[in-house]
């Protein structure tokens, strides 16, 4: 092999080993640059108490307790979270089945505990 002819396939194995290292690295990007979505919980109330998410779309809901520990109960979309004091949950979800759903906080949180709740909404 010539001494150019080597230089120009040297030079070609490097620009496709930055090509895909280019596009690996953007995927991985993707995967975590999915739409976040705050959800604040305080006694008696989710704000906001509806989102509407995308059939088959990945969000990350991130859910921050202003006062005390809540829940976050939605059996059809497979979630199941505590919120605790405080703090902040952050959970992946991808909805796979259209309709209107009510997420209710399942951890006793005071006397009008039974009447915390909000929608979400799959299109
Ligand atoms: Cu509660």
């Amino acid at each position: 092999m010539s001494r150019t002819k080597s230089f120009i396939v040297a030079t070609a194995t490097t620009l496709c080993l930055s090509v895909s290292l280019l596009v690996s690295g953007t995927r991985r990007v993707h995967a975590e640059n999915v739409p976040v979505i705050d959800i604040t919980a305080k006694r008696f109330a989710f704000s906001p108490d509806k989102i509407t998410l995308k059939k088959g779309q990945t969000v990350k809901l991130r859910l921050h307790s202003e006062d005390v520990t809540h829940g976050f109960f939605l059996r059809p979309l497979k979630l199941d979270e505590e919120i605790p004091a405080g703090q902040t949950t952050e959970v992946t979800v991808t909805p796979e089945t259209a309709g209107t759903f009510t997420t209710i906080c399942d951890h006793f949180c005071g006397a009008n505990h039974g009447n915390m709740n909000m929608t979400i909404v799959v299109e």
